[in-house]
Order: C-alpha cells, then sequence, then structure tokens
C-alpha cells in the first residue's frame, strides 16, 4: 500500500463519523501521491502526512443564550486550529444547523492549502456553531454572538488566530463578535476580518470571494483562448459569494440565468437582475422565491435540479456535496465547459472525476475561493499598519493575487504532467510551501 493510502486509510478509522472529512483528505492525498513518490522516505521518517491530517488543537464548548421569549438555549461552538506552519491560524467561522466536528475539520483542512495558495503568510483554521440565524431576531443573533465569543476570546488574537465569516456569518455577526472581544479582552486589534468599514475592515472584502472566482474562471478561459463575454452562467446559492460572483460576471459581459437558495431555485432567461436579489437577500433576509413575484419572465422550482438549466459556466458557491453526479452528468450532457467552485468542496468526488474526464475545466475551491480569505489578510495588513487602503488598490491586489494562483496551479499541474488538471495542481501548490515550513521548524 502506498503512504498516501495507508494514511487515508487511518484517517478514516482514527476518525469514525466524520465522512466530509474523510472526503477531503482523500482529495488531497490522491492529488499528492506522485509527490510523495519522488521522496517518500524522507516524508515517512517525517511522519509529514501523518502530522498535516492532525489538527493542532480542537477547541470545543457550550454556547448558552437567551431567546426573545426568555427562554434558555445552548449551542455547541468549536473552533478547529489545525495548521500554524505559515501564519496564524485563518479561517471562517460557519452559523448552520449541520455544523459538526467533520464539517469544520473538512473546512480547516482545505484552508491550509487554500491559505497556502494565496501566496500570504497565514494558517489554517476553522470554527462555528449549529446555531441557526435563520428567523432569529437581531437581538437573539446579538445575544448568540457574544456569548459565543465570550469563550472563544481566550483562544484567539490578531497575532495568533484570526476567524472571519463563512456561511450564515456575515457583516452583522462580526460586528457583534468584535464588540465582545474588544469588551473582555481591552484589545483594539485586527483578530477578525470582514469587519465593518469603520472599524477596520478593508474595502472589497465583501466583494472578495465572488469577484475572486469570476477573476480565475477568466484565467482559465484566457489560457484556452475563450473569454467570459456572452457566455451563459448558472450560479448556485445567493448568498455572500453568489451575490459578488454575479456581479463580476455580469461586467464582464456573461448572462447569468439562474440562482437558488436552500429552497428551490429561479430561473431568468433575460439574466438575473441583482438589484433584486440584493434587496431579497441583503436587505430583508427573505427567501429566493420572492424573485419570480418581482421579475416578468422568471420562474421558480421548488427543491433540487438548478442543473437542468443549460449553460457553458457553472459556478457552485451555496455548500459542500451540493452537485453530486446525476448533476454532473446533466451539465455535461448540456454542454457545459466550465465548473469553478466558489463554495468548499461543492462537488462530489465522483461528479469531479467525471467532470474532469468529459473535458469540464474544473477548478476547485481551495483555489477558486482564495480572493476571499487572501482580502481577509490584506484587511490583517491594513490593521496591522493602522491605514486603510482604495477600493481600487485592494481590488488591484485581489486581481494579482487571483493571477497568481492561476499560475501557481497550472503550472504545478503541468510540471507533474498533468496539464489542465487544476485539482492535482492547486493540491500540489498549496502542499509544497506548508510541508517545506513544517520540515524547517522540525518536530511539531
Ligand atoms: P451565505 O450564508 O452568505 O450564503 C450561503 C448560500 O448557500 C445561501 O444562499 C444558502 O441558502 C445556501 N446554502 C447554505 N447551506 C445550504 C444547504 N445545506 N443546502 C442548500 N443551500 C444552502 O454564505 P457564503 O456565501 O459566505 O458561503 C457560501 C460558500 O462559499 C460556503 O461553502 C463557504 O464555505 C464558501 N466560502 C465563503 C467565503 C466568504 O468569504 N464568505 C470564502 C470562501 C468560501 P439559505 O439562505 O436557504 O440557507
Ligand atoms: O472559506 C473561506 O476561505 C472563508 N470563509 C473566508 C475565511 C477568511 O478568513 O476570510
Amino acid at each position: 500500500m502506498s503512504y498516501t493510502e495507508e494514511v487515508y486509510e487511518r484517517v478514516v478509522a482514527q476518525n469514525p463519523g466524520e465522512p466530509e472529512f474523510h472526503q477531503a483528505v482523500k482529495e488531497v492525498l490522491d492529488s499528492l501521491k506522485v509527490v510523495i513518490e519522488r521522496n517518500e522516505e524522507e516524508y515517512r521518517r517525517l511522519s509529514i502526512l501523518e502530522r498535516l491530517v492532525e489538527p493542532e488543537r480542537i477547541i470545543s464548548f457550550r454556547v448558552p443564550w437567551v431567546d426573545d421569549k426568555g427562554v434558555v438555549q445552548v449551542n455547541k461552538g468549536y473552533r478547529i486550529q489545525f495548521n500554524s506552519a505559515i501564519g496564524p491560524y485563518k479561517g471562517g467561522l460557519r452559523f448552520h444547523p449541520s455544523v459538526n466536528q467533520s464539517i469544520l475539520k473538512f473546512l480547516g483542512f482545505e484552508q491550509i492549502f487554500k491559505n497556502s495558495l494565496t501566496g500570504l503568510p497565514i494558517g489554517g483554521g476553522k470554527g462555528g456553531s449549529n446555531f441557526d440565524p435563520k428567523g432569529k431576531s437581531d437581538r437573539e443573533v446579538m445575544a448568540f454572538c457574544q456569548s459565543f465569543m465570550t469563550e472563544l476570546c481566550k483562544y484567539i488574537g490578531a497575532d495568533t488566530d484570526v476567524p472571519a465569516g463563512d456561511i450564515g456569518v456575515g457583516g452583522r455577526e462580526i460586528g457583534y463578535l468584535f464588540g465582545q472581544y474588544k469588551r473582555i479582552r481591552g484589545l483594539y486589534e485586527g483578530v477578525l476580518t470582514g469587519k465593518g468599514l469603520t472599524f477596520g475592515g478593508s474595502l472589497v472584502r465583501t466583494q472578495a470571494t465572488g469577484y475572486g472566482v469570476v477573476y480565475i474562471l477568466n484565467e482559465i478561459m484566457k489560457a484556452h483562448g475563450d473569454s467570459p463575454e456572452g457566455k451563459t452562467a448558472i450560479v448556485t446559492g445567493s448568498g455572500n459569494v453568489a451575490i459578488y460572483a454575479v456581479e463580476k460576471l455580469h461586467q464582464l459581459g456573461a448572462k447569468v440565468v439562474a440562482m437558488c437558495d436552500s429552497n428551490g431555485f429561479i430561473h431568468d432567461p433575460n439574466g438575473i437582475k441583482l438589484e433584486v436579489i440584493k434587496d431579497i437577500k441583503e436587505v430583508k433576509r427573505g427567501r429566493i422565491k420572492e424573485y419570480a413575484d418581482r421579475v416578468e419572465g422568471s420562474t421558480y422550482t421548488e427543491g433540487l435540479g438548478i442543473w437542468n438549466i443549460k449553460c457553458d459556466v457553472f459556478l457552485p458557491c451555496a455548500t459542500q456535496n451540493e452537485l453530486d453526479i446525476d448533476g454532473a452528468k446533466v451539465l455535461v450532457a448540456n454542454g457545459c465547459k466550465y465548473v469553478v467552485e466558489g463554495a468548499n468542496m461543492p462537488t462530489t468526488l465522483e461528479a469531479t472525476n467525471y467532470v474532469m474526464e468529459n473535458g469540464v475545466l474544473f477548478m476547485p475551491g481551495k483555489a477558486a475561493n482564495a480572493g476571499g480569505v487572501a482580502t481577509s489578510a490584506l484587511e490583517m495588513s491594513q490593521n496591522s499598519m493602522r491605514i486603510s487602503w482604495s477600493a481600487e488598490e485592494v481590488d488591484e491586489k485581489l486581481h494579482t493575487i487571483m493571477r497568481d494562483i492561476f499560475k501557481k496551479v497550472d503550472e504545478a499541474a503541468k510540471r507533474y504532467d498533468m496539464p489542465d488538471n487544476y485539482v492535482v495542481g492547486a493540491n500540489i501548490a498549496g502542499f509544497e510551501k506548508v510541508v517545506d515550513a513544517m520540515k524547517a521548524q522540525g518536530i511539531c
């Protein structure tokens, strides 16, 4: 058995009941096989892979809070500090009822390689809670955030661990979390990113993940003599990542015809009117269904099946494993040429292999959605320097970072004789920097 297979089997045996974590590890280890083979003795001697798949620390805690009816509620809170070889732990917080240790470990593990690809000095971490912000009042969200931070603040700091947003955590939640950190620790520092612009936030952080996804799509297209102009696209989800991916696609001349939320999807053959989506989702925190009532010529369909709509470009920007083999087959049959992951691990392994074997250019999330965390690292720099860059400056840096990520991924795939295999390219390019730092720092 190869070293990577041995370590994978060990991960499955030692981490029972964590299918998402197993899946993320499998994808990475399968890609790394070709790298490990060239120097297997050294990697084995240093137990590099065993160390890589074991988080440095998992913090899990109780989050008690009082709802608007006066009832005491209790949620689970977590922070996974996965790998600090190249910088302080960095990664988002997810608030969603599905959150558990497996999901946060997969996200923290992915974050190690993603953060490495940005070229910036940030390690991998992730956290969150099974709290559901949907339908809660602002006061309830504040009470929850304050309780969550009362415990979390013991373990984080501007130079140790810097959380940010993810599903269910946006500007409102980051504001409440920041206020409570400052109050307890007495420190006004860049301990969170995605902050409001009046208290240390960076311009373009809100747009960064979605814009970055489209910047890298543009690079893939350019490398194949193509462009977004005139293309038909589907963007799944209708949250932070999805909204700004749509905005940038429209700026580059593509037409987005479908989006969704967890209840169903809308189809607008004339092109999605983003101002309506922003009003429903960012202002009213409503359901996407309302779009069909407001925009003539559009339709709403309850449930799954957004991939049945014909498109050239498919950007999954909602959640893990949303695109499975059945969806992948329909996309390919309908002539889709590009799948670029805005979400983390939105495509199952089977669906990933299927689209890649059928000529689709596929960019994995750890490369494609790295613009968010990269801009978070730019926010950290601005906080440390006590300055703020203009929107143009941040956007230009983001654009350059996404171009560089594409180059690194493309070059690594070619170096291992697998041109256009961006899964292998991203995993290898991300791994190389982390492993170099791990070796240099000795057994730790
Ligand atoms: P948001 O909470 O803003 O939006 C999430 C969107 O996905 C919503 O439309 C939501 O629908 C939908 N969704 C969430 N869970 C499910 C589910 N179980 N089934 C179906 N739809 C679902 O989150 P973000 O836009 O920030 O995050 C989206 C993805 O992008 C996640 O995978 C996240 O990890 C990833 N990501 C985010 C970054 C960021 O900077 N925010 C950076 C890099 C990656 P509904 O409202 O109905 O729940
Ligand atoms: O998955 C991710 O990269 C994020 N949710 C963003 C993390 C960050 O620290 O900005």
